[in-house]
């Protein structure tokens, strides 16, 4: 049964044979779409001797997202369509799980159909592992600024990292190779996750949670150089997609805790496939003090929540951090358990979620006084030593959990 491809799709497609699906999730893209869509051509031709689909499942685009990627010539067949359920990128790739379950394609590419920096070998890149029956998923392994990608430096990598026992520098990177092993376990979940936030932005953190707890092989990454993309104004959008991503990377800690409760011993770096491009991307600027701004007036709004489901050892603490608007990583990570164990309670949830912001403001915050003037090199450093701080952590998670 399919959940999010329309029927009609279904049938226009049965029967049909690929070597690779590439999925290509789209709103109102139509500037950048016919692009994506004409280098991933351009790479099936080169690595799948043109036996390749491209998919673009969209979102119901009010603009010519739809009409621009059929138009783009390409040796390869093309499909689009507008996925069925709830209105979010999650959807979308689910509906692409469904063409690749159908079809019984070996491999399935997702690649945002936003992207400019996106070539030809990407293809192979994403792809060849899964081929060569190392890797069960692939992840993008990109060249970032120092500040790009906060969400995923200071909580998303070290967390994921230090519970699952696999090093994935960009767990939410966008950009995924997927074997028809992983697809077949995605869709073997209840229909009922469809209509959470994993239809949404949690979708990335949810695939790469479960290739690393589920997957028959490991996680590889795939060396991609630099992402370029529509940029987005985070003031507007960071809200629901920080609820999106880190509400499920909670909700997944207690799916999989028997896991992580039980893991011992090292964390080991997931391989990363191909040459690393010797690339330099574009700046991101961050305004320190606009971050400690927002991180005192979010604790304060939220101090008396703050102080009565945070354990009272914290609380001068997190005094200070009201007062400076920022935060060191040890008391970041306690925090980061803390609300993990909290989360498991349904009632408490959208408040966590929203008294986190506060606190995730004034991490970033002081990350970026550490860094200013230092090299993306040197930035790298300390987010290491943070993930080692995670997981050196794990005991103080684990008796908090159990508590
Ligand atoms: N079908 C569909 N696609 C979506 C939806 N929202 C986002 N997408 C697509 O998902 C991809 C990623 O979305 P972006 O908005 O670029 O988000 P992002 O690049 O992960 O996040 P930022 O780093 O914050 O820019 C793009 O290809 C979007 O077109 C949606 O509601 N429906
Ligand atoms: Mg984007």
């Amino acid at each position: 049964m399919t959940v999010m491809l329309p029927k009609e799709v279904k049938k226009e497609l049965k029967g049909r044979s690929y070597d690779v699906v590439i999925g290509i999730p789209s709103y109102n893209n139509e500037s950048t779409v016919n692009h994506v869509a004409k280098i991933v051509d351009q790479g099936v031709q080169e690595y799948f001797n043109g036996k390749g689909l491209i998919v673009n499942a969209d979102g119901g685009s009010d603009d010519k997202t739809r009409e621009n990627f059929l138009n783009q010539k390409t040796a390869s067949d093309k499909v689009a369509y507008i996925y069925k359920g709830v209105a979010g990128k999650g959807s979308a790739m689910g509906s692409v799980m469904e063409i690749s379950d159908l079809l019984e394609a070996p491999v399935t590419i997702f690649v945002d159909s936003d992207l400019r920096s996106i070539e030809p070998w990407w293809v192979e890149r994403l792809t060849k592992p899964i081929v060569d029956e190392k890797a069960s998923y692939v992840t993008p392994y990109y060249v970032r600024h120092k500040y790009d990608g906060t969400i995923t430096n200071n909580i998303c990598y070290p967390l994921t990292s230090a519970l699952y026992g696999q090093r994935v520098r960009q767990p939410i990177g966008g950009d995924f190779g997927v074997s028809l092993e992983m697809i077949k376990k995605y869709l073997s979940k209840p229909a009922q996750i469809w209509k959470e936030d994993i239809a949404r932005f949690g979708i990335d953190i949810w695939m790469t949670t479960t290739a690393l707890c589920e997957g028959n092989k490991p996680v590889w990454q795939a060396a991609l150089g630099v992402k370029i993309h529509d940029v987005k104004d985070p003031g507007k959008q960071l809200g629901p997609m920080f609820k999106q991503v880190v509400g499920t990377l909670f909700a997944l800690m207690k799916e999989n805790d028997r896991i992580w409760l039980k893991r011992e011993g090292e964390t080991k770096d997931a391989p990363i496939f191909g040459d690393i491009p010797n690339v330099i991307p574009e700046a991101v600027n961050v305004d320190g003090d606009n971050l400690k701004k927002a991180a005192r007036s979010g604790m304060s709004e939220h101090w008396k929540f703050l102080t009565s489901i945070l354990p009272i050892e914290l609380h001068s603490a997190l005094e200070s951090v009201k007062k400076s608007g920022t935060l060191d990583s040890g008391l970041w990570i306690k925090i980061v358990y803390e609300f993990a164990c909290l989360y498991r309670n349904p009632d408490l949830q959208a408040r966590l979620i929203q008294s986190l912001v506060p606190l995730y403001f004034a991490r970033v915050a002081s990350f970026v006084e550490e860094t200013d003037g230092r090299s993306d090199e040197y930035a790298e450093k300390i987010i290491e030593k943070q993930l080692e701080e995670f997981e050196n952590q794990r005991w103080y998670l684990k008796k908090r959990w159990k508590a």
